[in-house]
């Protein structure tokens, strides 16, 4: 009984572990892997990682020049491409 409570236990949080790295990924896994960090504030269309359309906060935290707050002018919680743009030619 404990032998089998102990493998679900380990299959559970392998599954978790894996679940977590996947989703790391899919998101841009945060800031790991910012070697490449420029100064230059991406395209539009670049920053828009999920394609929605707008610049979400999680998008914008990784994007330089970019200060989310000030950037969104009507207070929406994302940033439309004029606000976004605006935002990267005000730096
Ligand atoms: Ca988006
Ligand atoms: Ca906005």
């Amino acid at each position: 009984m404990a032998r089998k409570s102990l493998a679900l236990t380990l299959a559970l949080s392998s599954t978790l572990v894996v679940g977590c790295a996947a989703w790391d990924r899919m998101t841009g896994g945060g800031d790991s892997g910012s070697g490449a960090a420029r100064s230059a504030t991406p395209s539009f269309s670049k920053a828009d990682r999920d394609g929605s359309g707008s610049i979400e906060q999680s998008e914008a935290a990784g994007l330089a020049g970019i200060d989310f707050s000030s950037a969104d002018r009507d207070g929406d919680g994302k940033l439309s491409r004029s606000e976004y743009e605006a935002a990267a030619q005000r730096k």
